[in-house]
């Protein structure tokens, strides 16, 4: 593999379920298989999963992480070519991608929506940026449009809980204070493609996704319809794609609530975190036995060990 920013990278899918499967029962299975080689995660934005699972990954194949916070030490980087750099970005992203690519044999990279113009966020620049410029594998940490390990860590988890071959899987939009990215549910929506699962989309009016993203995808704006039998109701929320990074309106309706998931086939609750308790799903469905959140989030580090292995396999 040479790059992982978003599903296509993936060439062989039983190669890849091999990995799952051997890394599940052996996490430390190969434990020198990064020796001798580096690793650096650049965070433009915050996290804890991301940022824990992955390095906790590399560790387990002894291939050793930096992790830097660029907005935190690191010099403002320009990303557009050909500016007139007379502002107050001091380095080009030509340069340090391919600096940091001198140092390290992967770099991982967190660079989410800006959320303030929608063309821009849709070109994926930094990774883009990255992908052209550090001559070294990039891994997503979550882009401006994808969030690719969070993806593959859904796809484990819903393969581990799954009880029949063809499980409904409903991707339900939920209230949130602030505007998020589109990004998690974009790239879940590009792996469940990838799948024969049910899959329905469900959301208020005003939060249509990408029709990249959405075509071909089953789609209501009734949740309550959405959530009739399902398997697994995944939650998120996301701003607004067409009035691009806005909270249309208020939803609180639309918070997940134990009411609702009475409609469903018993099903699991599943969010990639953080969530916000209370605003996008009750207590009484977080707390429940139900409720993935826990072991999903935990997956995170099999899908990064699996990504990397993949890599260095190869490299
Ligand atoms: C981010 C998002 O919605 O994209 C990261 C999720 C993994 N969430 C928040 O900023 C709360
Ligand atoms: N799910 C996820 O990516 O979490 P963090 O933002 O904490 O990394």
């Amino acid at each position: 593999m040479k790059h992982f920013t978003s599903v296509q990278d993936i060439s062989d899918w039983s190669v890849l379920w091999e990995k799952v499967k051997q890394i599940k029962q052996a996490p430390q299975g190969r434990k020198t298989l990064g020796q001798g080689k580096a690793m650096c995660l650049i965070f433009l934005n915050s996290s804890l999963r991301t940022r824990l699972s992955t390095q906790r990954a590399a560790m387990n194949i002894g291939l050793d992480t930096v992790v830097f916070d660029i907005n935190q030490g690191g010099w403002q980087l320009e990303m557009a070519d050909g500016v007139v750099m007379s502002g107050s970005k001091a380095e080009h992203v030509k340069e340090a991608a391919a600096v940091i690519g001198s140092y390290y044999d992967v770099i991982g990279i967190r660079a989410f929506a800006q959320l303030q113009d929608r063309a821009e966020d849709y070109q994926e620049t930094i990774i883009q940026q990255f992908k052209k410029y550090a001559g070294v594998p990039i891994i997503s940490l979550e882009s401006s449009v994808r969030h690719p390990l969070q993806s593959l860590t859904d796809l484990i988890t819903i393969e581990e809980y799954k009880k029949t071959e063809r499980p409904k899987v409903v991707l339900s939009w939920a209230p949130h204070p602030r505007a998020l990215p589109q990004a998690v549910a974009n790239s879940f929506l590009e792996w469940m493609k990838t799948t024969d699962y049910e899959v329905v989309l469900t959301h208020p009016e005003g939060y249509d996704l990408a029709e990249e993203f959405t075509q071909g995808i089953t789609s209501t704006n009734n949740q309550s319809e959405a959530l009739q039998n399902a398997d697994f109701v995944y939650v998120k929320n996301w701003s607004s794609y067409q009035d691009y990074g806005k909270i249309v309106r208020a939803d609180d309706e639309w918070m997940i609530t134990d009411e609702k998931m009475k409609l469903t086939n018993d099903a699991h609750f599943m969010h990639c975190l953080p969530v916000r308790r209370n605003v996008v799903v009750a207590d009484g469905v977080i707390d429940s036995p139900n409720s993935l959140v826990i072991p999903q989030a935990a997956h995170r580090v099999t899908a990064a060990q699996t990504v990397l292995e993949l890599m260095l396999d190869h490299a």
